[in-house]
């Protein structure tokens, strides 16, 4: 194992740890809406969005303890937003991180409410998490809602929605990716930041570095879905074309694809400039975003 992957590997477990004693227990009344809410957070998602935001509270010399609850929050949006996009009337999705979706196992109603139910406890996580002295819990509780909205991943989404089976220019997909994605990034780790009192310099670095990743993220997520198998995913390969959608692969092709998303490394390096050794972390994950194979 190299250094890289023990490190993720004790992440994914002391975010798993957090997230056990977060969410109400499998045998909580109603056992059915907790039983699915569990099933998806626990699935096997390789916990990226919390691994980046407790990395960035350790860039901006915080503790990752002080950003453990907002790290889970982020996960918790995240795992609703990936509920509610399997759905029939979304992406109709049978499988998400190598198991069957939300939906196929516990229907559509409970899936529904499992995604919602995710998406508030993620707010009252970041509402439990620590202040410091530059930015309140309602700084915070405001980041998570702007991304989560209609500005956002939302309206990222209808974009996406709405772009299927038209020809689109690489302005509207960036539009799709920055909302749909990279905003989410960006809150994780604009989130760990908040939660060990970044300097505003620190915090607009984090935000260059989550845009930049994000749409690194997004581009090499999409050449993963014409170059991967559905085993390798956990999720269904060969998904964009099925459903007619552009992406950058369709519209630049694979090379220019990645030679992009290496572009937009280099920037997200070049933003982490301010931290100096202290965002060896983060410089490490952007390199693990980039060279990812799932
Ligand atoms: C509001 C009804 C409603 C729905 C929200 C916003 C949304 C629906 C869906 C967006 C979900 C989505 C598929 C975003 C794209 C980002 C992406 C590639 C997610 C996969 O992230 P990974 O690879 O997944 O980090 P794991 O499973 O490892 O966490």
């Amino acid at each position: 194992m190299t250094d890289l992957q023990s490190y993720l590997a004790q992440r994914v477990q002391y975010v798993d740890r957090a997230l056990d004693s977060f969410l109400p227990s499998a045998g909580t009344k109603p056992v059915t809406i907790h039983k699915a809410m569990r099933h998806s957070i626990f699935a096997g998602g390789k916990r990226l969005r919390p691994i980046l935001c407790l990395a960035a509270a350790e860039a901006c010399g915080g503790s990752d303890a002080d950003a453990l609850s907002a790290a889970c929050g982020v996960e918790c949006l995240h795992t609703y937003s990936l509920i509610h996009d399997d759905l029939p009337c979304m992406d109709d999705d049978d499988m998400r991180r190598g198991v069957p979706t939300c939906h196929k196992v516990y229907g559509e109603a409970m899936a529904l409410l499992a995604g919602d139910a995710l998406q508030a406890l993620a707010f009252e996580l970041v509402a439990k998490s620590r202040a410091g002295h530059r930015y309140s819990i309602g700084d915070m509780i405001l980041e998570l809602a702007c991304t989560a909205g209609s500005l956002h991943l939302v309206g990222g989404q209808v974009a996406d929605l709405e772009g299927e089976g038209k020809n689109l220019q690489l302005d509207d997909l960036r539009f799709i990716h920055e909302n749909k994605t990279a905003a989410m990034l960006t809150t994780s780790v604009k989130l760990g930041g908040m939660c060990a009192d970044a300097l505003p310099e620190e915090l607009a670095a984090l935000e260059k570095f989550g845009m930049t990743t994000g749409l690194a993220f997004q581009i090499i997520d999409d050449i993963l879905d014409v170059t991967q198998t559905t085993e390798k995913l956990g999720k269904s390969a060969g998904k964009d074309i099925a459903s007619e959608k552009s992406t950058y692969p369709a519209l630049l092709g694979l090379d220019a694809s990645c030679e992009k998303a290496h572009q937009l490394t280099e920037q997200a390096h070049r933003a982490l400039d301010v931290f100096g050794p202290r965002g060896q972390q983060l410089r490490q994950l952007a390199d693990y975003l980039l060279a990812r194979e799932y």
